[in-house]
């Protein structure tokens, strides 16, 4: 039987265990990125670890996150990162380079390595054949200090592209087809290869927008097989020497795959899985206690061809719809950038489309080039121009509003943007609007002020790749021999530190909230990002937008009144107890920002309990000594209430592989049994309060 990409990218790369779909396994990781808001924790674990120079064959330390600098904080971080990266060995993507993901498909991604990046959208580099994995910063700093990887052998979803994308319709549609039919859950572990002979049409960067936005499915990566577009492209960024084919095999087989989904809540998914899988079994009498339904499927086929503009309407990114089926809604600011969608290419063509044209008075319209290499060549070659005719506001390359830097719309203001999130609040305005669209429809609605089917506003630009990009790596600084004095301002905190997990847990239940708790929620970025080198001060920013009943800032239920998560916490902290958060399915989806964590451990959390946990935060979580406890049933769930006290006892005992821990309940007496997936490292790590405490013991 024929082997798919990914199972043969793992086998050059196994270290232990057995590839065995399901099985632990530990990667050799050749490459790492770091951002500037992952990055100041991940060189801070680093140097609390004692590791000198990096151990990969390449390591790349992006500044494109914290840009605003308001007050000094953020320009401490970039000294700080840049004097530590030239201590350790590593590469420094100044500010102003572009976006981590952008520059780093352009200028090192390789097809047939691995790549671990302490952002969820490291997977950007599987576009060009690379196994591209986001983590936790702590899992970055180990590999950057030579260790491998763990992960879990994964199950592989194929994904079978045929035809080719029709004009105005992007790549970004194909990714939000195919979070129309998997969605952002029950994809934990899963790997999302693609195949078929619809591939070789789209270039690198357009692999990169679907790879990209992977991330949103939950899945550790996704990636295209490396070929002559990959060559092609390679070659234009003047790096031939380093292409190598890499695909599966003409019989390669993909995964199985089963999932759980309720026949009311998740019937459009039920229904593309019908539509998009052939040979889908629905069985309808396999039914859970929760009432979830079983569907099973092999492979998802989606024809080019037949593919149409999409669009993510606020709130998920799987909440997708046809671009034409919301046609008409009145738009008020339209943003084109992110690393999803800011390639040469997508700028090109939105520049072509609005050329002598004006923005619609409605409209507030502004574009962040993804990187410095995309941003001069459209200056150079009259792009820019065209924009800032046509009323374009233009920003830096960076991240901005992606995060909530700037450009907040209005209150309930519709935004259209080619990003690749739009959880409530995460653009800085807690009741906003936010759709993800292509460059395209973005383009459409900057001109008529209004949700439009690109496919209705004229003749297609039809953007053709350049032959040679502009290479000019002068703002990437190479590490040097001689010795670095690293620069530590007062800003900057210490990396984290932990107790051993007690004997006993005598636990509240500091927030009982519902399904698809995103790391925005517990760790929201914006105005607090900059304080993502400095603990207690970013402390005070977890479930800021939350009440204790799970009810979001600006949503009807909210509870302005009661004091902070933060507050609570320390409280409760103060009074010997320990802090539970308790969540349903998917908790934490989103970033890998293990602040999601660290800021929670500093507050007292030691259990998190919930139906399913993503894998980036479920690792952040081992990592700081937190314990990720799984409900059995939604019944379970259903019998807490926030502010109820749980006690866990003997749970250093209790906590065993395979084992079921016993959660009561004292004043109701309601108690039940929940599970874990830890292995027995993992536990040691957690018994010793996380993975810094564990290390720093093992030196004692
Ligand atoms: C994001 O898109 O949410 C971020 C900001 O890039 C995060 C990383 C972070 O929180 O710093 C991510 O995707 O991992
Ligand atoms: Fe930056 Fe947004 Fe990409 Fe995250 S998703 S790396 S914030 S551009």
């Amino acid at each position: 039987m024929g082997k798919n990409l990914t199972y043969k990218i793992l086998e050059k790369h196994l270290v232990s265990g057995k590839l065995v779909e399901g099985e632990k396994i530990g990667i050799k990781i050749d490459q790492t990125l770091t951002q500037d808001a992952t990055g100041t924790m991940a060189f801070l674990e680093y140097e609390a670890i004692g590791a000198s120079k990096v151990k990969t064959e390449l390591s790349v330390s992006y500044v494109d996150h914290n840009m605003m600098q308001i007050g000094p904080e953020n320009q401490n971080d970039h000294q700080y990162l840049q004097s530590v990266a030239q201590k350790t060995g590593v590469y420094f993507s100044r500010a102003g380079n572009g976006i981590c993901h952008q520059v780093h498909l352009e200028r090192f991604s390789r097809p047939g390595r691995t790549l671990l990046g302490s952002d969820s959208h490291t997977p950007t580099s599987g576009g060009n054949g690379m196994l591209a994995i986001g983590a936790g910063g702590f899992n970055v700093a180990l590999a950057m200090a030579g260790e491998p990887f763990p992960m879990t052998a994964p199950k592989v979803v194929g994904v079978k592209l045929t035809g080719k994308l029709q004009p105005w319709v992007a790549a970004k549609d194909i990714i939000l087809r195919v979070l129309s039919i998997l969605s952002t859950k029950g994809n934990v572990g899963c790997i999302v290869e693609y195949f078929g002979e619809g591939v070789s049409s789209l270039s690198v960067p357009e692999r990169g927008t679907v790879t990209n936005m992977g991330a949103e499915l939950g899945a550790t990566t996704s990636i295209f097989p490396a070929d002559e577009k990959s060559k092609a492209y390679l070659t234009a960024q003047g790096r031939e020497d380093q292409y190598e084919p890499a695909s599966a095999d003409a019989d390669a087989k993909y995964s199985h795959i089963v999932k759980w989904l309720h026949p009311e809540k998740d019937a459009t998914f039920i229904e593309n899985i019908r539509r998009y899988c052939p040979g889908a079994q629905i069985n309808e009498n396999e039914k859970n206690s929760d009432g979830a339904i079983q569907v099973e499927f092999d492979e998802i086929h989606i024809d080019l061809n037949e593919l149409e503009p999409l669009a993510a309407q606020p709130g998920s990114p799987d909440r997708v719809i046809e671009v034409r089926k919301i046609a008409g809604m009145t738009v008020g600011q339209v943003i084109v950038g992110s690393c999803t969608n800011s390639s040469y290419h997508d700028l090109m063509t939105v520049s072509t489309a609005l050329k002598n044209k004006s923005v619609h008075p409605g409209v507030s319209f502004a574009i962040a080039p993804g990187s410095k290499q995309v941003y001069t060549m459209i200056a150079k070659n009259g792009g820019l121009g065209d924009l800032i005719a046509s009323g374009a506001r233009i920003l830096e390359s960076a991240c901005g509003p992606c995060i909530g830097q700037g450009q907040s719309p209005g209150s309930g203001v519709v935004s259209l943007r080619s990003f690749n999130r739009n959880f409530v609040g995460r653009s800085g305005t807690s009741n906003d609007n936010v759709y993800l669209v292509s460059p395209e429809t973005a383009a459409a609605a900057a001109l008529t002020g209004k949700i439009t089917d690109p496919r209705d506003i004229g003749e297609y630009p039809n953007i053709e790749w350049p032959e040679k990009f502009l290479v000019d790596d002068s703002m990437i600084i190479a590490p040097k021999d001689d010795p670095v004095e690293v620069i530590r301002r007062d800003t900057i905190g210490s990396p984290p530190d932990n107790q051993p997990l007690p004997a006993n847990i005598s636990g509240l239940v500091l927030l009982k909230a519902g399904d698809k708790v995103t790391t925005d929620h517990i760790m929201p970025a914006g105005e607090w990002l900059k304080y993502r080198s400095n603990i207690p001060a970013y402390s005070r920013a977890v479930f800021v937008n939350v009440d204790s009943t799970g009810h979001e800032r600006g949503k009807e239920g909210f509870d302005a009144g009661e004091p902070s998560f933060h507050d609570r916490a320390l409280a409760v902290k103060k009074t010997g107890k320990h802090g539970i958060i308790v969540g349903r399915d998917s908790y934490a989806q989103g970033s890998s920002r293990e602040h999601a964590a660290i800021c929670p451990m500093y507050l007292g959390v030691k259990v998190v309990l919930a139906l399913a946990i993503e894998r980036i935060h479920r690792d952040n979580l081992v990592n700081f000594g937190i314990v990720p406890l799984l409900f059995k049933s939604e019944t379970d769930y259903d019998g807490i209430t926030s502010g109820d006290n749980l006690s866990i006892d003997d749970i250093r005992n209790q906590l065993k592989p395979g084992h079921d821990v016993h959660v009561i309940n004292p004043i109701t007496t309601k108690d039940f049994y929940a599970s874990h997936n830890l292995t027995q490292t993992e536990i040691d790590w957690v018994l010793a309060g996380g993975r810094l405490s564990f290390i720093a013991a093992s030196k004692n």
